[in-house]
């Protein structure tokens, strides 16, 4: 057994970088007698409608479809959208974002990342327009908002589309207006570690009317009637308990970011002055989405690897995150890629060896995190 010359124990229970929210089971037991007393499981049901409904004006969007993961809605995006060629991407974020230019056979054209918000430098889009792009693909990192205004510029200039991989970004809002409002067509994650989550799930949202019926039918295999198959369609479909844990979960939303507020607020307080440790540097791009709480470490001032710490934080029973290490641009099949040299992505390549999620949900306390904390000085 590794004996630790430390002075803060680990904790008694393994400390995860996220948690879900679970509703109480007699609520859920409520709702799945509703749904066997209806008989209806899937397909376009009452509960989907529900959700669908709800989640509209809490979003504050026109237009919302739901899905069973985030992944199959923005593979549809980009069929919706009639996609092709080339699509300028970031390489900061989850597999999933590039791999679904892959799905439908688009080659991703990766784009170095600003320094301060860690999305998609919009500065730097414009050079790697070519005649095949036919748009930009940007992420809303820890649901921090990229600069979506430059971006549509950009966009109407070359006359390309915009879909944003907002799977962080739950309930974030710019000027009052949901983030959803922006692009052509955004996607949200509802996988069990996000904010607002339906175990598995995601949703499309968008502002065009013919949009709704083109990706309702691309989900549900192209079927418009029981005589008419329209469209080469996937199975996309939320199913009804899915959509009923959703609008369960709904009620416990502003209470868990009440609680990881305060958690955000507790870190911040004990981390603000330690050198070599960033924080996302204003409260005005803090993403309210609470999903992640991000840290960056300077390795030659804090003087330890950011590897190091997430290694050592384990020893406490720590499990954070390096999201997002690596980056896609070195996966083995994106790295032969002209875009994904080291030269055309300097930033994202320090970003991602600096980079670590601290866990964050409600269930955590802020004597919890004031030791996180005082770990990481102690590692230090
Ligand atoms: N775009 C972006 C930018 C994304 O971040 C994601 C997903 C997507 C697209 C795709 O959306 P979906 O198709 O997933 O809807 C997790 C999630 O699985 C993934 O949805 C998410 N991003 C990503 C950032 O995080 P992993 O591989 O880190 O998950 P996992 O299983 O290691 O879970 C992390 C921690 O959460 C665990 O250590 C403990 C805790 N956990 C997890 C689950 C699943 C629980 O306590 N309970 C649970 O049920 O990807």
């Amino acid at each position: 057994m590794q004996i630790l010359t430390i002075q803060n124990k680990p904790f008694d229970q393994p400390i995860y970088v996220t948690r879900p929210i679970l509703p109480s089971l007699d609520r859920i037991t409520e709702k799945l007698r509703e749904i066997w007393d209806s008989k209806w499981l899937t397909n376009n049901g009452p509960q989907h409608c529900l959700l669908e409904n709800q989640l509209k004006n809490i979003l504050k969007v026109p237009y919302l479809s739901l899905f069973n993961n985030g992944t199959i809605a923005l593979i549809i995006a980009c069929q919706s959208l009639r996609l092709t060629g080339e699509v300028i991407t970031t390489p900061f974020t989850f597999p999933a974002t590039p791999h679904v230019l892959t799905w439908n056979n688009i080659k991703p054209i990766f784009c170095d990342i600003d320094p301060v918000t860690m999305n998609i430098d919009a500065d730097k889009i414009e050079s790697m327009i070519t005649p095949q792009t036919s748009a930009i693909l940007g992420v809303h990192v820890y649901g921090t908002p990229c600069d979506v205004v430059k971006i549509q510029e950009i966009a109407d200039k070359y006359g390309l589309k915009v879909i944003y991989d907002a799977a962080h970004a739950f309930g974030v809002e710019i000027d009052g207006m949901g983030i959803g409002n922006f692009g052509d067509i955004s996607m949200m994650s509802f996988h069990a570690t996000k904010l607002f989550h339906t175990v598995e799930g995601g949703a499309l949202i968008f502002k065009e009317s013919n949009l709704k019926t083109r990706i309702d039918f691309l989900k549900n295999f192209g079927i418009k009637n029981e005589e008419e198959v329209v469209m080469p369609g996937i199975n996309g479909k939320m199913n009804e308990i899915q959509a009923a844990i959703g609008l369960v979960v709904l009620d416990y939303i502003e209470d868990e970011r009440n609680k990881r507020k305060v958690l955000v607020d507790t870190y911040k307080e004990c981390l603000k002055d330690v050198p070599g440790i960033k924080l996302l540097p204003k409260d005005k791009i803090f993403s309210k989405s609470y999903q992640y709480f991000v840290i960056r470490i300077e390795e030659e001032m804090f003087g330890r690897s950011r590897n190091y710490v997430y290694q050592k934080l384990k020893e406490y029973n720590v499990f954070t995150r390096k999201y997002f290490s690596p980056l896609c641009s070195n996966y083995p099949c994106y790295k032969q890629l002209p875009s994904a040299s080291i030269t055309n992505l300097p930033v994202a390549n320090i970003v991602a060896q600096q980079v670590l999620s601290l866990p964050l949900y409600g269930d955590l306390t802020p004597d919890e995190i004031e030791k996180i904390c005082s770990i990481l000085l102690e590692i230090k």
